[in-house]
């Protein structure tokens, strides 16, 4: 079973996001300006919307933490919506303040709008946008942190990158790729890259197929909103064998190797190596430009709905990545070594 599990809720113009997390240790310090500073780099880069200048996203904890440390009890993170305030009749529970204001029927290809209303039996597309909508990704990013900071307590840091913003793979033209789409009305995806140091061997499992870690980190990422592919180190196509394994040395007793195409992952488990995680985001759907679509309500053919949003969030989703990276990570560690207080913890990882 899972040991470091959350689950959050929230909608992208609700009231606001939450999280409940349990299976921390007690004792962990939680710095909230370090939580913080991640939900600000999340909110980062070229192509955010107009969201980015109304929200300034700050956690508040209401449980699990006194006195700046965990007590093992569930954590619960919020962050308020502040954008809130203008939809709070459009997203009200109460039956009597029942609106049609922003609701929709023209589906945005490449969204969850169809797939979703079909599913979900909604009339209105609002209902799928509210939750489909990449805002989640905030609360998510705070959960990372909390798993960071485990992760910090063992000398684990990670980092991420972008690599790529359309056809440019130049971070000086990132700028200018994504202006050009927004001049065009159009959206652009990328490829980013997370890494991770620091990994005990041996994270992960390669007797089930649902233990290995590779599998894990490649839902964990392939599930943000809009990534399409992730990679584990380097890209196999096109490698022989001998070109591609990397060879196993010893330098004064101890394994060591001198490339790292595996991404720090060999038979679904951690081989010691830094982790080396890629994805690659497709163009955002909401598009100023629209799509040909269906209008669900009249079944005719029309253009799809578009409402504020971003033209590129490569950057956003490479510290989401990041962050869904360290709720794995924190995972198996919990699982591999165990341990209910920090100091138990700590005893059992450094006895490996
Ligand atoms: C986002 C908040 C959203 C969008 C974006 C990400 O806010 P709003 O819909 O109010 O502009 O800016 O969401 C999407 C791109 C999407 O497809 O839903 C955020 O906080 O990251």
């Amino acid at each position: 079973m899972n040991k470091f599990r959350f689950l959050t809720a929230g909608e992208s113009h609700g009231k606001c996001l939450t999280a409940i997390i349990e299976g921390m240790p007690s004792g962990v310090a939680v710095d909230v300006d370090f939580i913080n500073s991640e939900l600000k780099r999340r909110q980062q880069g070229y192509g955010r919307g107009e969201r980015m200048k109304i929200e300034t996203d700050t956690v508040e904890i209401t449980s699990g933490v006194r006195f700046g440390k965990t007590i093992c009890s569930p954590i619960t993170l919020v962050v308020k919506n502040r954008d809130f305030e203008s939809w709070q009749k459009i997203m009200s529970a109460a039956p009597e303040d029942i609106t049609d204001e922003k609701s929709f029927s023209t589906y945005r290809p490449g969204h969850a709008d169809y797939a979703g209303s079909v599913k979900y039996a909604q009339q209105d597309l609002r209902n799928i946008l509210e939750r489909s909508s990449a805002r989640k990704t905030a609360i998510e990013t705070a959960v990372g942190a909390v798993a960071k900071l485990l992760l910090k307590e063992l000398n684990i840091e990670g980092s991420s990158r972008v690599l790529q913003i359309g056809s440019c793979c130049c971070p000086d033209n990132f700028k200018d790729e994504v202006e050009t789409m927004r001049g065009k009305g159009n959206t652009v995806g990328g490829k980013f890259v997370v890494k991770y140091q620091g990994l005990p061997v041996g994270l992960g499992s390669h007797v089930h197929w649902d233990r290995g870690i590779d599998g894990r980190l490649a839902q964990a990422i392939m599930s943000i909103p809009a990534v399409k592919v992730v990679e584990i180190g380097t890209n196999p196509a096109g490698y022989t064998g001998s070109d591609y394994h990397d060879e196993i040395y010893l330098n004064n007793g101890e394994i060591t190797r001198q490339t790292n195409n595996a991404g720090g992952i060999e038979g679904g488990m951690t081989n010691g190596e830094e982790l080396v995680v890629y994805g690659v985001m497709k163009p955002i759907p909401t598009m100023r430009k629209p799509l040909k679509t269906v209008d669900s309500k009249t079944m005719e053919e029309t253009e799809a709905h578009f409402e504020r949003s971003d033209v590129c969030a490569v950057e956003a989703c490479a510290v989401v990545a990041e962050a869904r990276t360290a709720w794995i990570l924190a995972d198996e560690i919990l699982i591999k070594f165990g341990g209910d207080s920090i100091d138990e913890l700590k005893h059992n990882y450094h006895r490996k």
